[in-house]
């Protein structure tokens, strides 16, 4: 009996601290997640932060507001947080003694919690969820800890004295005091049928370091999904300006309305996709400005309402990317609407010796335009939406570089917020020091939509159809072959200007085998495409787009 007290009877004081604390981050972690999906006012530390200020006196709350300014709320949010903390750590020190305290104390939070949530306005008994789910994984979090900080051993020759042996008692040794039995290398604590508890560091801290991860990651994944979230609403909230300078009608004859042929407007979920982004960049416009600096005359910081208010300019422009390979998918025409990229350099004050313009985007990606370009009159723009519709975020939202006649990875920057006009031989884009050229003209192509490529058809009267670009210069004319033949011109579509692609079409009477199909454009200075097979990198694929297909 006496021997008992003697024994340390559970882990100590700093173990249960760390259990505490890693409960709570994981608690926090998970309410954090779920109020990814029902709103950040239903996270409960935001929730007490905003009942605080609720409930602090007037004269308190001027005097915040007057030694903290900007940053009142994050003093707010990061006091709620050091306080949680601090009752993190003493109800993981409690639950030492007994579970049932550290969950009571768990409870106690989660009930402070959904009180701060529930009186929010607007409140649903949904919006509670996150803090239950919160104080539910904390709950398991600080059982799973506790157990996992102690292992069980089976009773050592201490503990046969202590309860009656089955065996004879030969085996207890007689009069043999315990105390002389060899000692347990570790503090053990009683536990029933035998066994005996120890306190295991190393269990507990790898433990602890699985809590955090968890901990970290649902914190993440929550403020990601509450960013894209508020990023949505922000993004339907835009009233888009009328343009000062509106497109005209696209021609009706723009589309030729072929069942397979890519229609001449690209919708916008139909829209090809590349960029370096793993998750895609939220910037919210209301934090947004785009700074141009390096080789200016001033500089020049504007924020997104600065931007609607400059003259808009509407502009059907195809886009390409250069590692399309001949008859590649990447590649795609939309109607932007944008501020002229010249008007806003103009008001900086270009200094001669530029020539390049690296702009950057939120998540760090670099591109390198060419000045002359920008600065000719073609209608290179940041531009604020796609087709009629706010900028979707995947295709830069809040604003993105159009600029006719430029491969995408020199001119078509998403989420753009910084230019350095700067020189080619000082400094160098994203893709250039990974094989892709300085810079990136747009190459003459033309690709066939209909037929696909190892079709079979009927023999008779068919259409082959396509598209082709040769951005800022236009196409003048397409021409086909079947079977290494004569080339026939091709019919063309209308276009509304020289940005854009065209389509074109062509009757084929179809005989009975196997044929191959070439295509090849001519731009309006009248360079007609290559026949030479060059791949994507470093400045673009050439050759002429071939299929072959099986006509019955
Ligand atoms: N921020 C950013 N912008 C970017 C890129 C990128 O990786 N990051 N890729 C460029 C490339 S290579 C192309 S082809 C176009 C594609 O634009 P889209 O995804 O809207 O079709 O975006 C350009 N802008
Ligand atoms: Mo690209």
């Amino acid at each position: 009996m006496q021997r008992n007290e003697t024994i340390p009877t559970r882990a100590p004081a700093w173990a249960g601290a760390l259990v505490g604390l890693v409960s709570g981050g994981v608690a926090l972690g998970v309410a954090q997640l779920l109020a990814g999906f029902f709103g950040p006012a239903t996270f409960p530390v935001v929730a007490v932060g905003d009942a605080v200020v609720d409930l602090t006196p007037a004269p308190v709350k001027d005097f915040a507001i007057a030694t903290f300014g900007e940053n009142d709320k994050a003093v707010l949010v990061g006091g709620v947080l050091v306080v949680l903390a601090g009752i993190a750590a003493l109800i993981g020190v409690v639950a030492r003694r007994r579970l049932a305290y550290g969950l009571a104390g768990l409870d106690a939070f989660g009930v402070i919690g959904a009180l701060a949530v529930f009186t929010r306005p607007g409140a649903v008994a949904l919006d509670l969820l996150p803090t239950v789910a919160g104080v539910a994984a904390g709950s398991v979090a600080l059982a799973w800890l506790l157990r996992r900080a102690t292992v069980s051993r089976v009773s050592t020759s201490r503990v046969s004295t202590a309860l009656p042996a089955p065996g004879p008692p030969a085996e207890v040794g007689e009069g043999e005091p315990a105390s002389t039995a060899p000692e347990p290398e570790r503090p053990a604590v009683m536990r029933a049928g035998g066994e005996v508890a120890e306190f295991d560091r190393r269990r507990l801290l790898t433990g602890a370091a699985g809590g955090v991860v968890v901990a970290g990651a649902t914190a993440l994944l929550g403020r990601q999904l509450s960013g894209q979230r508020a990023v949505d609403a922000a993004r339907l909230g835009v009233r888009l300006p009328r343009p000062a300078v509106p497109a005209g009608p696209i021609p009706a004859g723009a589309d030729l309305r072929l069942p397979g042929l890519s229609p001449f407007v690209t919708p916008n979920r139909d829209f090809y996709r590349v960029d370096t982004a793993i998750s895609v960049p939220q910037v919210d416009p209301n934090d947004w400005t785009l700074r141009i600096h390096g080789l200016v005359g001033r500089p020049v910081e504007l924020t997104y309402a600065d931007l609607l208010k400059l003259p808009l300019t509407e502009a059907d422009v195809t886009l390409t990317c250069v590692s399309n390979e001949v008859g590649g998918p990447y590649v795609g025409n939309a109607r932007w609407l944008g501020v002229r990229m010249a008007d806003v350099l103009r008001r900086a004050g270009l200094r001669s010796d530029a020539d390049m313009l690296l702009s950057t985007s939120a998540d760090g990606f670099t591109c390198g335009t060419p000045v002359d370009v920008v600065m000719d009159g073609r209608e290179a723009l940041f531009a604020i939406a796609m087709n009629g519709e706010t900028l979707p975020v995947e295709h830069g939202f809040p604003v993105r570089q159009v600029v006719p006649g430029l491969y995408g990875y020199v001119s078509a920057t998403k989420w753009v917020v910084d230019i350095k006009v700067t020189r080619f031989d000082t400094d160098q884009a994203y893709w250039t020091p990974r094989g892709w050229s300085a810079k990136g003209p747009i190459k003459t192509q033309s690709r066939i939509d209909v037929p696909k490529a190892g079709d079979s058809l009927k023999a008779g009267a068919t259409t082959i159809a396509g598209v082709a670009w040769a951005q800022h210069t236009g196409v003048e004319a397409v021409e086909v072959r079947v079977d290494r033949g004569e080339w026939r011109r091709a019919r063309l579509a209308q276009v509304p200007g020289p940005d854009t692609w065209r389509q074109w079409s062509i009757d084929w009477n179809a005989t009975t085998g196997e044929h191959t199909i070439e295509v090849r454009a001519t731009d309006a200075a009248g360079r007609t495409q290559t026949e030479r097979i060059a791949p994507p990198a470093p400045d673009g694929a050439t050759g002429w787009h071939t299929i072959t297909v099986q006509v019955g």
